[in-house]
């Protein structure tokens, strides 16, 4: 190769290192595997609740918490794999199919967001030792929003005011800020090609009537009164924790 033909390949190679890191940076993040609720493998599952169903009682009933489990959520996993059954999303971790999709991808978009949703919430419920944030997520909701009783009420008039059915999020932003946010049905924050308001939810509570009805009747208020005494602060500072160590 004589000096000339050297030059021509080395800028044939700079532009091939130019276009890959291009379409590199192009491809959206994927979501950090270890952190996943639900790997996908071999199609989504209904996870154990790993406690009784009256352990959250008398806040959260053991018939509601029954229902809830084996029919609600055990359909959306039914229909998630049957519409995931020749998709390409198939066999992927939940949190990417949740960000592949868009508004139009119905039934993925209901059942895939029903499943993750209600992953998150069991592993959130739990009589906790703790009835306030602990850790690095109490410094940083005081930090963020003034103080614990700031923040919860904050989050209890997100939750109230969703009409209709859907979901209150407490989530971290694309610059690690905390964030209160609402979502209808059972969309979330992990769908960044449909909600406005994106991000990794560090808690979540279903504000569906299914969640409440059989005891509270139409009282939201007092149901998300209830679900502060069940609340597992531990978990939800472990997810905070876990997010931000994320390589
Ligand atoms: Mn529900």
């Amino acid at each position: 190769m004589n000096k000339r033909e050297f030059l021509k390949t080395l800028s044939l190679i700079s532009v091939g290192l130019a276009v890959s890191s291009k379409s590199f940076a192009k491809t959206a993040p994927k979501f950090p595997a270890a952190l996943s609720l639900d790997s996908g493998k071999d199609g989504f599952k209904l996870p154990e609740l790993g406690f009784a169903y009256d352990a959250l009682e008398p806040n959260i009933d053991a018939k509601t918490m029954e229902i809830h489990l084996t029919k609600h959520h055990a359909a959306y996993v039914k229909n998630l794999n049957d519409a995931l059954k020749d998709s390409k999303l198939k066999g992927i971790i939940i949190e990417d199919v949740l960000s592949a999709i868009k508004e139009n991808d119905t039934a993925i978009r209901n059942n895939g967001g029903g499943h993750y949703n209600h992953t998150l919430f069991w592993k959130l419920l739990f009589p906790s030792k703790s009835r306030v944030p602990v850790g690095n997520l109490a410094k940083a909701i005081d930090a963020k929003f003034g103080s614990f009783y700031k923040f919860k009420e904050l989050f209890a008039n997100e939750s109230k005011n969703r009409f209709g059915s859907g979901w209150a999020w407490l989530s971290l932003d694309k610059e690690n800020q905390l964030f209160v946010s609402s979502t209808p049905n059972q969309d979330n924050p992990l769908m960044s090609q449909i909600v406005s308001q994106k991000g990794f939810p560090v808690l979540g509570l279903d504000v569906w009537e299914h969640a409440y009805y059989l005891k509270y009747q139409n009282k939201r208020v007092d149901y998300i009164k209830g679900f502060w005494e069940v609340l597992n602060w531990e978990v939800a500072e472990e997810r905070y924790n876990q997010w931000l160590a994320k390589k």
